[in-house]
């Protein structure tokens, strides 16, 4: 069997993604997931310009060899962009040899080691009554975890708010901005270290000790900044901290687990298992945050999560409505097999997504399951992706008050 094609469909029904198509010269096709926010086209030359052309005439079922010629190959290593399209191309392989043994892909990860993925969802408000209408929204919407953002008194417009709880409760606020450039947002991390504690204390007195809450720091703390706020919050006992500080120094990592017991993760940003290598080797953090879409797919993450395993360190998936439903559905199956999961973050998409991506994973009872097509159970409708053409979208960025840039 060879591969016969690859096409790489860019669309945008509620926002940008990108998806990798393989087809095999029996006709068989796999889906890859290579959407990366605010640099989609990056990805999308990469793999038309440099990587299309090197799969031609490739024999399918060599993932990994494919996964390390392509990385070794290219000479210039890591980074977001490559790592995501190596990742497409690693999902499209595994889609298809699970289609062909016909198998739902966690099947051939080993099966099944739980019945569903626990999954969280993103609550927010800009004040505490309107957080609190969100966290029961999503509790009515059968999520058993439940991220909490709120607004930060004196500052505009905060990472994680919805601009307003969309008709369903999902969560309407599209991180990546459909402007020709990156949107300024304000920040004051003072203002944000002495607001926060409150917000989850009037959580806890309004939902109780064990509901499962979760925050998302959003790298914008110093070491000893988010050592303060993971102290501060262990009266409120989160399910974890995320992005509490910047992490390409991961040794900083050491000052703020010496402080706190709030459980940490990290990694979204990561793209290998070298951003990981001091984190989980000093058992620094408790989550790995990575998504299969940007970290080389299901081959690499499966690696990245086996060696997090040995020291007790959990998955916690990567979910926003920027990794597409076939990323999600990738994460789904990833999720099923491995021993060492903790929990995935499942932002919803936006209604028009799901014209274009037909996906069979299910939300039961707090946990998602991927289903049990062949594969990896996502089909993408080419005629109606033509219909949403990609639109140019940022992420935003920060600027202190004194107009320094600072990490969004
Ligand atoms: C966030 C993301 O979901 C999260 O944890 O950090 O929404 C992040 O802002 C976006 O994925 C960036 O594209
Ligand atoms: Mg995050």
């Amino acid at each position: 069997m060879k591969i016969s094609s690859a096409d790489v469909i860019v669309t945008s029904p509620d926002r940008n993604f990108v998806t990798l198509k393989i087809t095999t010269d029996e006709g068989v096709t796999g889906l890859g997931d290579a959407t990366l926010n605010g640099r989609e086209l990056a990805v999308a030359s990469y793999l038309r310009d440099h990587v299309v052309p090197l799969l031609l005439g490739r024999d399918p079922h060599r993932i990994e060899d494919t996964w390390q010629f392509l990385y070794r190959s290219a000479y210039w290593r890591r980074g977001p962009v490559t790592m995501s399209a190596i990742a497409a191309v690693d999902v499209a392989l595994w889609d298809i040899k699970a289609k062909l043994a016909g198998m739902p892909l966690y099947q051939l990860l080993g099966g099944a080691s739980r019945h569903g993925a626990l999954a969280y969802g993103h609550a927010s408000g800009r004040d505490v009554p309107q957080l609190l209408d969100s966290v029961r929204e999503h509790l009515e919407l059968g999520f058993r975890a439940i991220r909490i953002q709120t607004a930060v008194p004196g500052l505009n417009k905060v990472y994680g708010v919805a601009a307003q709880p969309g008709v369903d409760g999902r969560y309407d606020y599209e991180p990546a901005q459909r402007t020709p450039l990156p949107v300024e947002e304000d920040w004051d991390t003072r203002a944000y270290l002495r607001h926060l504690p409150g917000v989850f204390e009037a959580v806890r007195n309004e939902f109780g000790p064990a509901l499962p809450l979760l925050h998302d720091g959003h790298h914008r703390m110093t070491p000893i900044q988010a050592a303060r706020l993971g102290r501060d919050l262990e009266p409120y006992d989160l399910f974890w901290l995320e992005d509490c500080t910047p992490a390409e120094n991961q040794e900083a990592l050491r000052l703020v687990r010496s402080h706190t017991v709030t459980p940490l993760a990290i990694g979204e940003v990561f793209n290998t298992v070298w951003d990981y290598q001091t984190l989980i080797r000093e058992q620094l953090i408790d989550y790995v945050r990575s998504a299969v879409t940007h970290t080389g797919g299901i081959t690499a993450l499966r690696k990245v999560l086996d060696f997090a395993a040995q020291y007790q360190i959990k998955s916690g998936i990567h979910g926003p409505t920027d990794i597409s439903p076939v990323g999600m559905a990738a994460a789904l199956h990833l999720d099923l097999a491995i021993h060492n999961f903790g929990i995935q973050e499942y932002m919803r998409h936006g209604p028009r997504t799901a014209e274009v991506f037909r996906q069979s994973f299910t939300f039961t009872d707090g946990l998602l399951h991927p289903g049990d097509q062949p594969g990896l159970g996502v089909e993408l409708d080419e005629q109606a992706a033509a219909r949403f053409p990609y639109v140019p979208a940022y992420l935003p960025y920060s600027r202190l008050h004194d107009g320094t840039v600072h990490d969004w």
